[in-house]
């Protein structure tokens, strides 16, 4: 049967990929990602990779790699492995019942169910998605700069490459002065946001106020992770609209925001929210109610990226996301071909290509791995 998914062994490996520059975030620096990857077989030996995009300290969310690798071994992979599933959202529902958190450790697994179901089919993911575009539009994020002009002189590269919106992350000390730098630099219609990763307290909301002079397409998660209530009384007293990406944790959490007004957009990440299914569950939900959505990012290796692209080819986001391509990231990405942008900052969508719609670099995998484990049905 070509619906159902039966998965016989994940083989879990971590590499250190080098990024070209440091990542700077309100709360913490990457100089190299430690990225763990899957390797999913199914009972008839068809075969996909998938990525955690959990990161190496627990700085953005709860989890890490390490936690992940824990998570997976422990618990994930033995509630799917050797079990058939009629199908992704089957394993999803394997994964939600009396096992709470670890979004990111059953999103790797989840939503490589999803390439095996794209690969038995020999479709695209993007197909099996639901995606209805053949390129998405494209965004970068910009790490914290020394100084304002730094960050004027990296945003007006970013604009002249092509990319369509210019993401400045911000934290106390380096906000005002650096955004209306970047907007000066970028002239007054360019489309440009903050994103603050929870670096504020409600105590700043005079100070953030002061951002609705520059004219933000929003801004990304000012407060605490867990946070919607205060989040809904900062957006009363801001116009820029805020975006919600630690927060939505699940489509509840959407629910949660749309009815308390604690934002009016959202980054979706698929790792954040457990997976495709419940990534699919937010869109649709923004959809129907008129709220727009955006693909956010976490500094995936060209594997991560490939299901990226695909969810962000569904209709409904329309604003563009942070899916750079792989020579923003890396000296070489780990995938052929790489991923690229054109010169008006789209990224093509493989949707006539099977499954993830590119090749993984064996040789280069092998060399930067550090650690694997197989795990197999008991
Ligand atoms: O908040 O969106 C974020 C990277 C690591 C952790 C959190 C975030 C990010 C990014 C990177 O903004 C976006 C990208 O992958 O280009
Ligand atoms: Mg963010």
């Amino acid at each position: 049967m070509l619906e159902t998914i039966a998965i016989t062994r994940i083989t879990l490996r971590e590499i250190h990929l080098p990024l070209r520059e440091t990542f700077r975030i309100s709360s913490g620096m990457t100089s190299t990602r430690r990225i763990l990857l899957l390797e999913l077989t199914d009972r008839d030996g068809v075969a996909t990779w998938s990525e955690c995009t959990a990161g190496e300290r627990p700085n953005y969310s709860p989890e890490t790699i390490d936690t992940a690798w824990l998570a997976i071994g422990e618990w994930v992979a033995p509630r799917v492995l050797g079990r058939e599933f009629g199908g992704p959202q089957e394993i999803h529902a394997a994964l939600e019942r009396d096992f709470r958190g670890h979004n990111m450790a059953k999103a790797a697994v989840e939503m490589g169910g999803w390439a095996l179901a794209a690969e038995r089919r020999a479709v695209s993911l993007t197909a099996t998605l639901g995606g209805t575009r053949a390129k998405i539009a494209t965004g970068i994020s910009l790490g914290i700069q020394p100084d304002p002009e730094s960050l004027a002189r990296v945003a007006r590269e970013a604009r002249a490459e092509g990319y369509r919106k210019i993401k400045c992350k911000i934290a106390p000390g380096a906000d005002l002065e650096y955004l209306a730098a970047a907007r000066e630099a970028l002239g007054p219609d360019a489309p440009l946001m903050a994103d603050a990763n929870s670096a504020y307290t409600l105590d700043d909301a005079d100070h953030l106020a002061r951002l609705d002079e520059l004219d933000l397409l929003m801004i990304e998660q000012p407060l605490a992770n867990d946070d919607l209530v205060r989040h809904a009384e900062l957006q009363k007293r801001l116009k820029t609209p805020i975006c919600l990406d630690e927060s939505i944790t699940g489509v509840d959490r959407a629910e949660d925001m749309l009815a308390l007004g604690a934002g009016k957009i959202i980054n979706i990440k698929p790792a954040r929210v457990g997976g495709f299914t419940s990534a699919k569950a937010i869109h649709d939900l923004c959809a129907a109610r008129g709220v727009p959505v955006w693909h956010g990012g976490m500094l995936e290796s060209g594997i991560g990226r490939a299901y990226n692209v695909a969810l962000a080819s569904l209709a409904n986001f329309t604003i563009p996301g942070d899916v750079s391509p792989s020579a923003r990231y890396w000296e070489q990405d780990i995938v052929t071909p790489e991923w690229t942008m054109s010169e008006d900052g789209m990224v093509s969508v493989p949707y006539d290509r099977p499954g993830l719609g590119i090749a993984v670099n064996m040789d280069r995998i092998d060399e930067l791995t550090v650690r694997r484990a197989r795990l197999v049905a008991e």
